[in-house]
């Protein structure tokens, strides 16, 4: 991967291998806006796009933002006009793919080169006004981590779309929120392809989208707190032609299910459950060491034997189970401030399980050992989740 650009207006060399945005820029810049613009055939429409992306952006941001046109080998030659637009446009930076094809994929290969640490993603087609970018970024900058343009809130529209289109739209969007309702409830618009996102937020996700929809992955992925939007009149096209088939509708019901299977953390849980089967053992072994080899007394061998145990699936889970999680937070202060944490966890854990066996079989008369059976399930369940979500998250709060 390179970010060499502009030296007789060359091409951008196109990065391969998996999705993922590195979580820095690949040299120091002064950039903070990147916009990719995915396009196919737009030869028509890149000159104006581009000026007036330009012309509105310059007085807010200088030579501090950077437009990258990822183009697809359109026969149209969309990739060599953008070049030679390079002379009058300086913050312009085009990317040529040969071997890969698709909107989702041309946009995550541009952010991959950016130079900023917020991304955007607008069409080459004006559908999407350029002035609406102001006004995502004063909410990037006021605080969100995502802002996204939509057309289904107070200001935002379709042009003159038939009820057909409409309902398809819709329809698209309700199946959307049966599929992955966490996802695509987030923002009114989940369908939009303009919007801003913050580095930070995507960074190191590994990003799997297919077709069309590439903010159901950065929401479904990407570590979004906060998010605006701002609504838009979707235009009407002028010059050129939708690449949307039928196909497109079949590859957005292939990215929600596979989104769907991704966001449910089965191999996590069952790394989870295996390093639990280490715990149980050490603390066995351990117990029977201390109390019969050593004569510990019963609790302080139980404690001891606990605590190793303990100490045993932190290990393991840090290095293999949340690995993903635990790699960017470095440094032994915060490995300490872990480990403390997960004996929290589990001590509450532990009283949950107490309390649960007592309510199970004083209250509900359900059977000694049945009731600890659905007490160490819950429990298990508990620590995995409260860790996952409070422990090993990527992003401190605060
Ligand atoms: N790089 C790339 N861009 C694409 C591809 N398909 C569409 N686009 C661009 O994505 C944007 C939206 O596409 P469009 O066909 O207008 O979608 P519609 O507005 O939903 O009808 C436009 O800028 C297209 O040029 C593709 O396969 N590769
Ligand atoms: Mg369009």
């Amino acid at each position: 991967m390179s970010d060499r650009v502009n030296l007789n207006n060359s091409l951008l060399l196109v990065p391969v291998g998996s999705l993922i945005v590195p979580a820095h820029p690949p040299a120091p810049s002064p950039i903070l806006l990147s916009i990719a613009i995915p396009t196919y055939k737009e030869s028509q429409n890149i000159e104006t796009l581009v000026s007036k992306l330009c012309y509105l952006l310059d007085p807010v941001l200088r030579d501090r933002y950077e437009l990258i046109i990822v183009d697809d080998d359109s026969p149209d030659r969309t990739w060599e006009i953008a070049q030679s637009l390079i002379p009058q446009y300086p913050q312009l930076r085009v990317m040529r793919r040969i071997e890969e094809r698709g909107l989702s994929t041309a946009v995550v290969r541009g952010w991959q080169v950016a130079r900023g640490f917020v991304f955007g993603a607008i069409d080459a087609d004006l559908q999407h006004p350029p002035e609406i970018l102001l006004q995502l970024w004063e909410e990037i900058k006021k605080g969100a981590d995502l802002a996204v343009a939509s057309r289904h809130i107070e200001e935002g529209g379709v042009s003159d779309w038939n009820i057909f289109r409409r309902i398809l739209s819709r329809g698209a969007q309700i199946l959307g929120l049966t599929i992955l309702p966490g996802v695509v409830g987030r923002v009114s618009d989940p369908m939009s392809g303009y919007f801003l996102v913050k580095r930070d937020a995507i960074a190191g996700k590994p990003l799997d989208p297919i077709g069309y929809k590439i903010l159901l992955e950065v929401i479904g992925r990407g570590d979004i707190r906060c998010c605006r939007e701002v609504g838009y009149i979707f235009q009407e096209r002028q010059e050129g032609e939708s690449k949307v088939t039928a196909k497109q509708y079949l590859e957005y019901i292939q990215h929600l299910l596979r989104l769907r299977r991704s966001l449910w953390p089965v191999e996590r849980f069952l790394r989870f459950i295996a390093v639990g089967a280490t715990g149980l053992v050490v603390d066995l072994s351990l117990f029977y060491l201390l109390r019969t080899e050593w004569g510990l007394g019963l609790t302080r061998s139980a404690i001891l034997s606990a605590e190793v145990a303990i100490i045993n699936n932190f290990l393991w889970n840090d290095l293999w189970t949340y690995r993903d999680k635990s790699r960017p937070q470095k440094g032994w202060k915060k490995w300490f401030k872990r480990l403390l944490k997960f004996n929290a966890i589990c001590l509450a854990g532990l009283i949950l399980n107490v309390l649960l066996v007592n309510i199970l079989y004083n209250l509900l008369h359900v059977n000694e050992y049945a009731a600890k059976l659905i007490a160490i399930a819950v429990v298990t369940f508990w620590n995995f989740w409260i860790n996952l979500k409070l422990q090993w998250r990527t992003t401190e709060i605060g």
